[in-house]
Parts: structure tokens; C-alpha cells; sequence
């Protein structure tokens, strides 16, 4: 049932490179903050589901080929599509936690080295996005993600991207912009340790939010 208080809930979005455990921190995060008594819905990108979803699926998993600004566009737009409920969701005071955002839109994208595809023309399609709350960051040494062990057979699921990716995040961090807000949690250690890590730093945000407004912003 929705909260009837008034205050809206908070945009939690979490980010990291593959083999990172989001989804299963993602999993856990979202029963602690239910059991602490928020109402909670969860989200992923890309959501694979609506026919612009179907798309990237398929070029995902190399069976579509298309340009690299044609496949950003289409995950810029799959989080488009979803921009409207996750206003309306978080009004009605859901708390949204939400696995992968636009960060990972511009790097993925920005990884591949296109001349015509920078950082900033990656960024520009999803300004005026809803603004996240929080961001944490699950960290992952490039040795640690080595040991455990391969990984899967999706597109950017090679060493090299995923090292590119990883310089791209951290540089990401030390940027002017709102991008620098994110919160930096070492994804190397045990399920449970990381994931202590990660309530901290959501748990101070969400105090700083109940004292703040409550309007939400936008990208
Ligand atoms: N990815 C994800 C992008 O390249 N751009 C985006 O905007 C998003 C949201 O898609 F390699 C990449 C990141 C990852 C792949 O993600 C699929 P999941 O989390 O493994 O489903």
C-alpha cells in the first residue's frame, strides 16, 4: 500500500561494471528497506521487455548488428519510456531501487572509442531524465573480477571493454557534474560486508532527503 504521509519516496539507482553482484544487491537492498517498513518497487536497465527493450536484447546478445549511436539512442530511449512511472511511482511514495541508469549509458557507449561518440554527445539524450537520490558504485578490481571467474557470452562481456568501462567510471566520479555524487562501495568483498556497505550509504542519504524538500529533480 502506498504511504499516505505525503513524503515522496527515493531514487536509488545502482551501478557497476558486469560481475559486480548488482543484481543480487540489488535483491537484498530491496527486502532490508521493505522490512524497514519503505514501499518499494524495483527497476533495471535495459528492461528488456518493451519492444525498444526487445531491440537492445537482440543486439546484445549479437543477434541485430546497428551503428553505435542507433544503440545508445535505444537505451537512452528505453529509459524514456519508463521516465513518466518512475515520477508517479516515487509521487505515490515508492521507494524505486533501481539496477543500472544513465552512467551506464555513457560509459558502455563511450567505451568503444567511436570519434563521433564522446562522453558528452552520450550524456546529452538523457538530460532531463529523472535524478537519482543516491548512486552507489560497486567497485571491482580488475584482479577480483578475474577470479571470479569468466564472463558470460553478451556483447560487452570481454576483458578489454570491461576494462575501458571501468577507467570510464572512475573518471566519472571526478567530474564536475552530478556524476560525482555517486557513492564508491568496494564490490570485492563478501556478499554480506558490501552490502552493509551499501545500506550505510543509503541509509545517511535517505536522512539528508526526510530533512530536504521533497520535490525530485531532473538529470
Ligand atoms: N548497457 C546498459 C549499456 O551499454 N547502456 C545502457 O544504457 C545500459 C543501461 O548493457 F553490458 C550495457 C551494460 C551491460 C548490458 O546489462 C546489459 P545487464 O545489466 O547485464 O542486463
Amino acid at each position: 500500500e502506498p504511504k499516505i504521509s505525503g513524503q515522496r519516496g527515493a531514487f536509488i539507482v545502482i551501478e557497476g561494471l558486469d560481475r559486480a553482484g548488482k543484481t543480487t544487491q540489488v535483491k537484498r537492498l530491496c527486502d532490508k528497506l521493505y522490512s524497514q517498513g519503505h514501499n518499494i518497487k524495483t527497476l533495471r536497465f535495459p528492461d528488456r521487455t518493451s519492444p525498444i527493450g526487445k531491440m537492445i536484447d537482440s543486439y546484445l546478445q549479437s543477434k541485430a548488428e546497428m551503428d553505435d549511436h542507433v544503440i545508445h539512442l535505444l537505451f537512452s530511449a528505453n529509459r524514456w519510456e519508463k521516465a513518466k512511472w518512475i515520477v508517479e511511482t516515487l509521487r505515490q511514495g515508492y521507494t524505486i531501487v533501481c539496477d543500472r541508469y544513465y552512467y551506464s549509458g555513457m560509459v558502455y557507449s563511450a567505451a568503444k572509442y567511436n570519434p563521433t561518440l564522446s562522453l558528452d554527445w552520450a550524456r546529452a539524450p538523457d538530460v532531463g531524465l529523472p535524478r537519482p537520490d543516491v548512486v552507489v558504485f560497486l567497485n571491482l578490481e580488475p584482479e577480483e573480477a578475474e577470479k571470479r571467474g569468466g564472463y558470460g557470452d553478451e556483447k560487452y562481456e570481454k576483458k578489454e571493454m570491461q576494462q575501458r568501462v571501468r577507467e570510464l567510471f572512475l573518471g566519472l566520479l571526478k567530474s564536475p557534474g552530478s556524476e560525482s555524487d555517486m557513492q564508491v562501495v568496494n564490490a570485492g568483498e563478501s556478499v554480506e560486508i558490501v552490502g552493509d556497505r551499501i545500506l550505510e550509504k543509503i541509509e545517511a542519504k535517505l536522512k539528508e532527503l526526510a530533512a530536504e524538500s521533497s520535490r525530485a529533480g531532473i538529470v
